[in-house]
């Protein structure tokens, strides 16, 4: 242990720690900027030390030290607010804000914006440096992610997301001084770089020089135009995170008043993606199970999470075949808002415009892949638009309801729409990384026992653990299981299937962003590793007082394969449900 005086306060603990760890046991608020004691993952720490904000003086050096990343030593005599350190940080700040645009009533972080925050807590009154101000272009190539480096203070923390966290590495610092700025790899627009559009850079980023492309407007224009019908439907992870925005508490179950928000904004029909997920788990079971009867490649990955997809397709393309065929609930969805829907409401397809609510940037990303237009082959028609016209992150959605003056914390619940609302406790935990393993292993566990599962909750693949492992004897056959969330976690595990390794597996989640979605990249922010953890106690609590909690006992999902699909991996899931990727 190493004691140490801290504004004029004793303080011991342990070899190692931060000054500014120390100072926080001993009661002192040392103000940080770029720091990030979590970035989406408890081990994972940022902590270059670039803001110089938290800076405190330590007697007997001449030069102030940043106390995010220095260790304490025996003796140790600190002060967190004498002139000195005060004028540093002012003026350290003054220097930020000397070449960023002001224009904050305008800018996308608005009223969330970490710099505006500490520009008032630290009293900062004027901007003495004067200068030119940052002409870098705004990147807007990728569909799901806007740079304005204009607004980079080059704190590294999205370097970090990006290259410790998620292994992509698609970012770097480039240039000195004055012409210093964080750009994709090599100066190329993002769309051309590696990037995954996970948009885990997004939520931490303390200003807007990164944030998700804003597609609202097209949603306001679609709700106004009569000759539209104009459908949504709901990530299972928005069911616990949209309230946070509106003052309730995190991981509160919002899903009624959600439901009556969208009524409210003006859409035809509010439907559920934890409907699709339950037929998710119907194709992607029955897949798994046919995999295991007849040879097939294993394991199988799961399909869901788009920046996990994208991540197979740049870093894994050898591993494509393990990816299974179904395409995400919320692509499951558009095409057959588009058919069966369709056909039952008698409503032209051509007029039916699919909006997603999704806590995700890279399902913008996904929507927009090429293939995903199953629903203007299957009529061979033209005129029918894209299977899901546009994606919401669950901060636009946030948006559009305060634009439109709604009180949501106040909101009566109200109830999904019929043939696409329905969802059950397996779907709504599909949200919290090992969700759709617990959900897969409900039904599979079922199907092929024809037996009830004594007890339903498979907690092994459950929590923030970031791999997880489960087995499951079903007739004789152990089946056995993983779960990983986040990409670097992700990465260690392809790397031993790459090695051969892992051979007795069957099945293997991967969810993208830590947590799962309910630590996407589209979500409220803060999203912090408490933050992750309050939304996934919301997720199982949800499924808990859910009266349906597997997906093969949904009505509404039985009744689309009595009327329509018939069964599961049948022709028209094929046309409708299924793809494939190319290598
Ligand atoms: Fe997800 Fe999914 S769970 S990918 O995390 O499979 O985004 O919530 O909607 O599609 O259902 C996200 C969440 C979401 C899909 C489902």
């Amino acid at each position: 242990n190493v004691t140490l005086t801290i504004d004029g306060q004793k303080v011991t603990v342990p070899e190692g720690t931060t000054i500014l760890k120390a100072a926080e046991k001993a009661g002192v608020k040392i103000p940080t900027l770029c720091f990030l004691e979590h970035v989406g993952l408890r081990h994972i720490k940022h902590d270059v030390g670039a803001c110089r904000v938290c800076v405190v003086e330590v007697e007997g050096k001449k030069d102030l030290v940043s106390s995010c990343n220095t260790p304490v030593e025996e003796g140790m005599v600190i002060r967190t607010h004498t002139p000195k350190v005060i004028a540093a940080r002012k003026l350290n700040l003054e220097m930020m804000l000397s070449d960023h645009h002001l224009d904050c009533p305008t800018c996308p972080k608005n009223g969330i914006c970490e710099l505006q925050a500490i520009c008032a807590e630290l009293n900062v009154r004027q901007i003495r440096p004067q200068g030119e101000k940052k002409d870098f272009p705004i990147d807007d190539s990728s569909p799901s992610i806007m740079r304005n480096p204009n607004k980079c203070i080059l704190c590294q923390r999205c370097i970090t997301a990006c290259k410790v966290l998620q292994t992509v590495d698609a970012l770097e610092l480039y240039g000195n001084g004055f012409d210093a700025v964080v750009r994709p790899k090599g100066g190329l627009p993002l769309i051309e770089t590696q990037c995954v559009a996970c948009g885990q850079c997004a939520l931490v980023c303390p200003t807007a020089a990164i944030v998700e492309k804003d597609d609202t407007w097209k949603v306001w224009e679609a709700i106004a135009d009569p000759n539209k019908h104009v459908v949504v439907q709901t990530a299972p992870a928005t069911h616990v995170t949209i309230g946070e925005a509106f003052g309730l508490p995190v991981g509160t179950d919002i899903t009624g008043k959600m439901v009556a928000a969208l009524k409210r904004l003006g859409f035809d029909a509010v439907f559920d993606t934890n409907w699709s997920a339950d037929l998710t788990i119907m194709e992607e079971g029955y897949e798994l199970i046919h995999r295991i009867k007849n040879n097939g490649v294993l394991p199988q990955f799961t399909s869901c999470s788009p920046g996990w997809i994208k991540f197979v397709e740049e870093f894994y393309p050898d591993l494509i075949p393990h990816i299974s065929s179904c395409k995400s609930p919320q692509q499951m969805l558009g095409p057959i808002a588009k058919t069966y829907y369709a056909e039952k409401k008698g409503i032209n397809p051509e007029n039916i415009f699919v909006v997603s609510i999704m806590p995700c940037t890279a399902k913008k990303y996904e929507a927009a892949r090429p293939e995903m237009n199953a629903a203007s082959k299957y009529w061979n028609n033209p005129n029918i638009t894209r299977d899901v016209d546009v994606v919401l992150t669950s901060r636009e959605l946030i948006r559009m309801i305060r634009e439109a003056g709604i009180d949501f914390a106040n909101l009566p619940d109200e109830k999904y729409d019929p043939i696409m609302g329905e969802g059950t406790g397996a779907a709504q935990i599909f949200g919290a990384t090992g969700g759709v393993m617990e959900a897969a292993l409900r039904t599979a566990y079922e199907v092929v026992t024809g037996k009830t599962l004594p007890r339903l909750d498979f907690e092994d693949v459950r929590g923030m653990k970031d791999i997880k492992e489960a087995s499951v004897n079903m007739n004789g056959v152990t089946v056995k299981v993983l779960v990983a969330h986040s990409l670097g976690a992700a990465r260690q595990l392809m790397d031993k299937i790459r090695a051969g390794e892992l051979k007795d597996y069957h099945f293997i989640e991967i969810m993208a962003c830590p947590g799962g979605c309910i630590g996407g990249g589209g979500q409220p922010i803060p999203t912090t590793v408490e933050e992750r953890e309050l939304r996934i106690k919301g997720i199982y609590e949800r499924d808990k007082k859910l009266p349906i909690r597997k997906s093969h006992e949904n009505p509404e999902i039985q009744a689309i394969y009595k009327e329509f699909l018939k069964e599961p991996l049948g022709h028209k899931s094929h046309q409708l449900l299924h793809t494939h990727y190319t290598p």
